[in-house]
């Protein structure tokens, strides 16, 4: 580290020869392999195997290898997508659970040359690896450790060819920059033949200790990612983000947060924030698939996440210090479908548009408790070299100043990891109105850390203060950026006690509204802060930009449930939050049955329903019963009976008028079936009442 950064010492220090030595390095260190990694920050993973013909997620092992058979396949068309959305490499799943590999391999007859490609002389890994270099795209491999073809998984005859598998891997493809592995780790599979079940001791059973001597002996280079490591861990979701607080630093562990942690039995509850000051430094990879599952299905067209939502997540991933890691589904053709294509794309664009002009660049930086380092170090787009506080000082200030307002949404703050993780606490202020406002307070920074504000901010001055922090402080980087408008329509909510929110999914200059069914214009009145709506109303709501406005969100709001009641410990049905969802026993079978007490008689004209739209989404009612009461106790005939038709594919609030008013205080929802006959449960996200 010193060396690299006294020639730049000596350009701009030139008022002192006494140039202070580097800091102390603190905890953890990362190694030069996992500094190259951090450098990547985003790659996708590409599952294309037999498993894509047959429709599903976890192949069995049983698929002819002349069912692999791509129409089109196209290396090129899948590394060129990725890299348009901004990824820097790809990491090729060689082989999945199914157990086919995508190489002529020596190790088993289920490979690739048994199959129609390119009749049978087909390499698709070495296809994915050059597409990857000519496209200037880093390249990792995935072969999955559970075989479910193999007859000899189970027994010890196994790893020998799992470990012919890497070396096969490792040697005939020049350098990988990841080596990745999966906990899924046994169960039920064809196995050649024997179509059973079958139990491995995931402590013993691949001896990783030895098995990842072959990868750090033949790929040096590669980044070893598993649930504990060796120098990338899993996040522990696939849902594509670290926590707010994510620390680079790890002690893997099994799940019993005690003894040794091993791929499918580690402390993953623990991954998302990390251990701070822990044993290793192990970065988190935020895996997550563009579409629903891994694998491509026509049905889950038009499923794909959009460029705001894969914005979120990147926010939220590399954001945090971590990876980004998005699964691509190439289709039947070996292609990305054409959406896939195009989110790709516009992701790529907006990630350009905001970060390609740093403000930071144009302002004048002035530091608090430097040890002698320049400031310009913090600007000069370069990881290695750095600003950093002197040893007694551990919350300096920075202060940046433009002789023009910049108006600017993004702040990101890079560590000198080299040197360890140090800042705990920082805090970001603007100057407004002769005074500094403090709009943020974060944690952890490592790598980077992205402050996304949710609106735009126009000022002549920001200052970011480390607050807390063991040691000196080392910043590499710093920036200051403006995200292209994007005006999406706003998300409105009432919670429980009445009081209505309105937040927009990506950041906005303002957002204006009205309750009076009116559309908001440039002088209807301005969102600032949550506001009490205890009676029924429409809100509508949209989002404005320097020069244009967004789409219209209209939310109908009944009754607020300030005075409701629900039975079954349901409360997160009567929420006001779609996203949180009451789940009926799992172990009782339908019907399932809530009863809603209103805490006073009102005229019912109907109910709603919404069920989880997530997708995970599971206990879809599909078909249901109403009852109407005023005492709690006589129910009489339903006031409504029904199915709630295409909801499992659509997963929309369902709004069912009683054919008259019914009075009554207690409202009773009979979940009499689900859309899936083999769920036992049901699930409720939101129950709610129409008086209008
Ligand atoms: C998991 C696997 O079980 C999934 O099928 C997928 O490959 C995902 C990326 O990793 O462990
Ligand atoms: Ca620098």
């Amino acid at each position: 580290m010193k060396h690299l950064f006294v020639p730049i010492l000596g350009c701009f220090l030139s008022l002192s020869s006494l140039a202070q030595q580097a800091p102390k390095p603190y905890g953890a260190l990362p190694s030069a392999r996992q500094l190259k990694w951090h450098d990547t920050e985003m790659y996708c993973i590409v599952h294309f195997t037999p498993t894509t013909f047959e429709d599903k997620e976890w192949g069995y092992g049983d698929a002819d290898p002349k069912t692999f058979n791509p129409s089109n396949f196209s290396a090129e068309q899948i590394v060129k997508s990725a890299k348009a959305g901004g990824f820097r490499g790809i990491v090729f799943v060689a082989k999945h659970h199914d157990g086919f590999c995508l190489w002529p391999t020596k190790t088993t007859d289920y490979n690739i040359s048994k199959s129609p490609f390119r009749n049978g002389k087909g390499d698709m890994v070495k296809e994915m690896v050059d597409a990857c270099r000519k496209n200037g795209m880093k390249i990792g491999l995935y072969c999955s450790p559970w075989d479910r073809n193999s007859a000899a998984y189970g027994t010890d005859k196994y790893l020998p060819i799992y470990q012919a598998q890497l070396k096969e891997l490792y040697t005939q493809y020049g350098e990988l920059f990841m080596s990745w592995h999966d906990g899924a780790n046994g169960g039920d599979g064809y196995y050649g033949g024997a179509r059973e079940s079958r139990k491995i001791n995931n402590l013993t059973y691949y001896d990783w200790d030895n098995t990842w001597q072959i990868t750090r002996k033949l790929q040096p280079n590669a980044n070893i990612f598993s649930d504990i490591g060796w120098d990338v861990r899993w996040v522990g979701n696939e849902k594509g983000f670290a926590n707010e607080t994510s620390w680079a630093t790890f002690t893997p562990t099994a799940a019993d947060g005690k003894s040794k942690g091993v791929p499918g039995n580690a402390n993953d509850y623990d991954a998302p924030t990390g251990t701070r000051n822990g044993e290793k430094w192990i970065p988190a990879e935020c895996d997550v698939p563009l579409r629903p599952g891994w694998f491509y299905h026509a049905s889950q067209d038009g499923k794909s996440k959009s460029p705001q939502q894969l914005l979120e997540l990147y926010y939220k991933s590399v954001g945090r210090g971590a990876a980004f890691d998005l699964g691509l589904s190439p289709d039947k053709r070996g292609q990305l479908h054409g959406d896939d294509v195009a989110i790709l794309k516009s992701f790529g664009e907006i990630l350009k548009k905001t970060f390609s002009k740093n403000w930071a660049n144009t302002a004048q930086v002035t530091a608090t408790g430097g040890r002698g380092f320049a400031v310009k170090t913090m600007l000069d787009n370069n990881r290695q070299t750095y600003w950093a506080s002197k040893d007694d000082v551990t919350t300096p200030e920075l202060v940046l100043s433009w002789s023009k307002p910049v108006s600017f949404n993004v702040l990101s703050i890079r560590e000198a990891i080299a040197l360890g993780q140090r800042i705990e606490e920082f805090a970001l202020d603007v100057w407004e109105n002769g005074d500094w406002k403090e709009i943020h307070r974060g944690t952890s920074v490592g790598a980077l850390r992205l402050v996304r504000l949710p609106k735009y901010h126009t000022t002549e001055k920001i200052r970011v203060r480390i607050t807390k922090s063991p040691v000196a402080v080392t910043i590499s980087e710093l920036g200051v950026y403006t995200e292209p408008e994007q005006l999406l329509a706003p998300t409105v909510r009432r919670d429980q006690k009445g009081t209505v929110t309105i937040s927009s999914p990506v950041s906005v200059r303002e957002i204006r509204y009205t309750l009076d069914g009116s559309e908001p214009k440039a002088t209807s009145p301005l969102y600032s802060e949550a506001f009490a709506l205890p009676q029924a109303a429409t809100v509508k709501a949209r989002a404005f930009g320097e020069a244009q406005s967004g789409p219209v969100t209209t939310v109908d709001f009944d009754m607020p449930s300030t005075k409701w009641n629900i039975d079954q410990k349901a409360d997160k049905a009567i929420d006001g939050d779609p996203t949180t969802v009451w789940t009926s026993a799992k172990d009782a079978s339908y019907p399932h049955t809530l009863t809603l007490d209103l805490g006073e008689t009102l005229g019912l004209k109907g109910f709603t329903y919404t069920p989880d739209a997530s997708d995970h989404r599971s206990g879809t009612v599909y078909k249901y019963r109403v009852y109407v009461s005023t005492d709690g106790e006589n129910w009489g005939q339903p006031v409504a009976e029904g199915q709630f038709d295409n909801i499992q594919n659509n997963p929309l609030e369902q709004r069912v008028r009683f054919k008259q008013t019914v009075p009554g205080q207690f409202l009773r929802f009979v979940a009499v079936e689900s859309t899936n006959g083999k769920e036992t449960w049901a699930r409720v996200a939101e129950l709610g009442v129409i008086t209008k």
